[in-house]
């Protein structure tokens, strides 16, 4: 059968008719009588109807993507933080008017129906968002490609703040099933583990065995491309039993022992690992990994055989992209398919994977870099362990021929490190194993040839190249910030949505008093969303007219919240001292989760909150400082703060912030940034102009120079009263009167045992530069002015660029066409 023999109803695209699809949808689907529907039962009924519209789409470029033969770029992530689908897919398709019609006339209003969407938080934070913009600019450029990852049960965790302190619940996000997901119990592979490898001889095939299995099961989501019939795939990958249940523990009697070995393997996929920039180095996040990379990559290469004999090829149809090194696997993994199951010969399949594969990294942080003991890979992955040695073997080996016998330069290649136990360093796997290794921002990438990847730079200078983070304009600025979204239409049109750069048009604006007007408009309606939020949820009332100071991001003691804190302190310190001075009044508002076992993080946390009890309350202050910590920051919450936020602030350690994506999306919402010259700031400088930007602190090499003299926190703190007044206050208790002890750690941490991230070496600076900002916030409209010329400059930063760039310089994929064969 041929698709134009298949008949089928096109979904409706008018209101009545749309109308007639979610009832359809409400009965057949979901099984609800209208009288007894619940606002969620709604929701599913109208998700269902929209996924329709995305389906056709979807199936076009598929077919599309086959007949034309096209390269395909497979995006392996152990992280996609979507959140939410639903007005997503609506703007996307072009339908958010005709279906905020359609339920009016149900009598349900279609904000508050989205407003009960669970968001899928299958990530951490910047990296795990990073591979959601470019799912969404991936699809919009019609770049053919898929997002491999796992669909975990649990996603990131549930934040609650009790009595000032993290308090963490499961995000079980599937309670009302996911209307977006389509379950392919037929996608199904086998992935094993353990057992012992036969027939070994070095780069040759053997044969594994003895194994115990997990099933992996696919489910995929339709990605949409905004303003353009191209859609793409993210399958996720859920673990299953190879059987039921262990008839033997069974036929015994022991029902629950029977039903264990099930849910162990079922386990593979239960939770995410709640960690971002450390690594646990559970055996439980080894198994995860190997699970998504073995299906990921055999299902890949069974797509490509449908198509083509032989390996030949492999590089001109595949490239599979690296997301950091959690996916790593995928390379010994593909050596070991091409080696023992197709027999290939060694160096065909090794020249094809050096070809196939490419690598992006997001870290220099020592506690990030994976690392695995060779003791644990040999018993969970014995044959993948003999493929990493054996690519060792061969690397070192040419090296040597190469540059002679330097054991000392070995020692530093080698894929295994010998200083202690024996371990695998991944990130030299993933170098060694692809031809394109980038880092995310200008910065990032120069520090990442200067310092972990030296020796390999030296080796293979053309491998390595920079492509610099963005974000998707359609969800962070389209969909988050609608006032400001028509503003812009009615003054520059509507193509920035599929062309960032188009924002440069807004650079004479700021001249022009009525669109100033406008655009503070624009900013006190997202001011009031976000004030109205507070109060709803935290029964704290915040004045609108105050500077929104805002810190959102994961608590980690290198992006320096504390510094923050510190200033807020100081400020508190000021008002106090001069309750009738001229301050700008301001609202300092942070979000963002810690680690579970990450203790000086929840100490910040808990610290946040113990000062904002006490400034809150503090009728000498009033209006001038408030402090609010917003719980369970994610994804659906930033959407609301990017677009309300004056002061974005980002001031991690220079050198340390790999890129930072929060910062774009601040930006181009019309915040203005206060930062240190770290990841993407310094690019954001450039783009902005230096007088559109607050830039402040040591720069990566002084904090280079000041480590290496020898760092003496201590000085700074005997040296600046202001410092020691604030950090005493901390000490003392000033903050925790009931526990005043409370905070000896922290303050120790920075005073007395070497502040690893220089807090204490940037506080003045970052104070003063604080007093500009309240200088240039008194004048409302050269503020205003300043934060257009802001967002004029930010169109360099859409996540299309940078997709655009890998497409072009990295997977060398042509854009599928719809409308052609097939
Ligand atoms: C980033 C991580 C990360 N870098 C380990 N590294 C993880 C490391 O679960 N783990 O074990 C999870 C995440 N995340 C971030 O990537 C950088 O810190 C940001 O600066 C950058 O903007 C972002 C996207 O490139």
């Amino acid at each position: 059968m041929t698709p134009a023999d298949f008949e089928y109803d096109h979904p409706d695209r008018d209101v009545a008719a749309f109308k007639r699809s979610v009832a359809t949808k409400l009965m057949y689907a979901v099984g609800k009588d209208p009288v007894a529907a619940s606002q969620d039962d709604w929701l599913a009924a109208t998700a269902l109807a929209v996924r329709d519209q995305l389906v056709e789409r979807w199936m076009a470029t598929t077919r599309a993507s086959y007949a034309q033969d096209v390269k395909r770029v497979y995006y392996l992530s152990m992280e996609f933080l979507i959140g939410r689908t639903f007005t997503n897919a609506l703007l996307a398709v072009d339908l958010y008017d005709t279906v905020k019609a359609a339920l009016a006339d149900f009598d349900i209003d279609v904000s508050a129906l989205a407003e009960r969407e669970p968001d899928a938080a299958l990530g951490n934070g910047g990296l795990g968002r990073l591979a959601a913009c470019f799912l969404d600019s991936m699809a919009t450029l019609g770049v053919p490609g898929m997002g491999y990852g796992i669909r975990y049960e649990y996603g990131m965790f549930r934040q609650r703040i009790i009595d000032g302190q993290q308090v963490e619940t499961p995000d079980y996000w599937l309670t009302r099933g996911n209307p977006w997901e389509f379950q392919r119990p037929e996608v199904k592979y086998r992935v094993r583990f353990g057992g012992h490898v036969e027939g070994r001889q070095a780069y040759g095939a053997a044969k594994w065995v003895g194994t115990h299995d997990v099933l992996a099961i696919a489910y995929d989501t339709i990605i949409p491309g905004y303003g353009t019939q191209a859609t793409n795939t993210l399958r996720l990958w859920s673990a299953r039993a190879t059987e039921e249940i262990d008839l033997s523990a069974f036929n015994r009697g022991n029902y629950f022992e029977a039903v264990e070995t099930k849910n162990h393997s079922e386990n593979v996929s239960r939770v995410l690992y709640p960690d971002d920039s450390t690594l646990s180095g559970k055996e439980l996040r080894l198994h995860q990994e190997y699970f998504f990379c073995s299906a990921s990559v055999q299902d890949l290469v069974r797509r490509y055989l449908r198509t083509h004999t032989g390996f030949d090829q492999l590089h001109e149809k595949v490239s599979i992209h690296l997301n950091d090194t959690h996916p790593v696997l995928a390379v010994p993994e593909l050596m070991r398919l091409l080696v023992d199951e197709y027999n290939v010969g060694w160096d065909e399949a090794w020249a094809q994977t050096q070809k196939v594969f490419s690598y992006t990294n997001h870290t220099l942080m020592h506690e990030a870099l994976e690392t695995w003991p060779v003791e644990m890979l040999g018993r969970v992955l014995p044959r993948h362990l003999q493929i990493i040695f054996d690519i060792n073997a061969r690397f070192l080996g040419e090296v040597a021929a190469e540059v002679g016998q330097d054991t000392d330069l070995m020692r530093r290649l080698s894929l295994v490190d010998e200083s202690g136990e024996r371990r695998v360093r991944m990130a030299y796997l993933a170098v060694l194993a692809s031809h394109s290794v980038n880092g995310v921002s200008a910065l990032h990438s120069e520090l990442m040839k200067q310092s972990i990847f030296a020796d390999f730079a030296r080796l293979f200078p053309d491998r390595f190249n920079n492509k610099t983070n963005g974000v998707t304009p359609r969800r962070w600025l389209a969909q988050a910030n609608p006032p400001l979204a028509a503003l812009l239409d009615k003054r520059i049109g509507r193509g920035w949505r599929r062309d960032l750069s188009q924002l440069e048009a807004l650079k004479p604006m700021a001249e022009q008093p009525t669109f100033v007007r406008a655009f503070r408009h624009a900013k006190r309606e997202n001011k009031l969303r976000l004030a109205n939020w507070i109060e709803q949820h935290m029964g704290v009332v915040v004045d609108t007219d105050a500077m929104f100071d805002v810190q959102v991001k994961r608590i980690h003691e290198y992006k320096r919240q504390l510094l923050n804190v510190l200033h807020v302190i100081t400020r508190y310190h000021r008002i106090l001292d001069d309750p009738h001075g001229h301050h700008v009044p301001r609202v300092v508002i942070f979000a963002g989760k810690a680690a579970s076992a990450y203790f000086t993080a929840k100490q910040v946390i808990r610290l946040i909150n113990d000062v904002a009890a006490v400034v809150n309350a503090d009728e000498r202050v009033g209006k001038l400082l408030k402090v609010v910590f917003l719980p369970n920051y994610s994804v659906s919450l930033a959407e609301i703060i990017m677009p309300a936020a004056d002061l974005s602030e980002q001031i991690s350690t220079a050198g340390t912030e790999a890129s930072g994506t929060g910062n774009m999306k601040f930006g181009i919402n019309g915040a203005l940034t206060i930062g240190t010259l770290d990841g993407a700031n310094v690019e954001m400088k450039e783009n902005v102009g230096d007088d559109n930007i607050f830039i402040f602190g040591n720069t990566t090499p002084q904090v280079a120079e000041i480590r290496a003299k020898g760092y003496r926190p201590r000085d700074f703190y005997e040296g600046d009263a202001e410092l020691k007044r604030t950090l005493d206050a901390i000490q003392s208790g000033a903050f925790s009167p009931g526990e005043p002890g409370r905070y000896q750690g922290l303050f120790d941490t920075l005073v007395n045992w070497g502040d690893h991230y220089l807090l204490l070496a940037d506080y003045a600076a970052y104070v003063a530069k604080q007093a500009e900002v309240d200088a240039l916030y008194r004048d409302a409209d050269a503020w205003a002015r300043k934060a257009i010329l802001n967002v004029a400059g930010m169109g360099a930063f859409s996540s299309d660029r940078t997709i655009a760039e890998y497409a072009h310089d990295i997977w060398r994929t042509k854009p599928v066409v719809l409308g052609k064969a097939g």
